[in-house]
């Protein structure tokens, strides 16, 4: 039998520390058809027309939906992909980014 002592003498945990998560949120607003907001939806975020539909209706009754989470820089470029769509359109279409908590 070998004389080296193979035995940990402390447990190290592994550094896997997950990054922060933020939500990305539609805004209602009156203007922007109801249409194009489930469009930007599934360009932008890949949903399904029938996910797309009722996240815009969720937004357009209650005045806000969460769309997804994302870690920081993922979540305000689609914020800004998906604001910029209704811009580009003469829309007043947002979306904003908040920490989860
Ligand atoms: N309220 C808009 C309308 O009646 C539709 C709409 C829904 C706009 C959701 C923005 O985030 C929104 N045409």
């Amino acid at each position: 039998m070998s004389d080296i002592d193979t035995k940990p003498r402390e447990i190290v945990q592994p550094k896997v520390k997950q990054p922060p998560l933020y939500k990305v949120v539609l805004i209602n607003d009156d203007y922007t058809p109801r249409e194009f907001v489930v469009a930007v939806l599934k360009a932008v975020f890949h949903t399904n027309e029938d996910q797309a539909y009722r996240i815009m209706m969720t937004a357009h009754q209650r005045g806000a939906c969460v769309v997804a989470v994302f870690t920081r820089e993922v979540a305000e470029t689609k914020a800004t992909e998906g604001t910029e769509a209704g811009r580009s359109k003469g829309y007043p279409l947002m979306f904003s980014t908040e920490p989860e908590e």
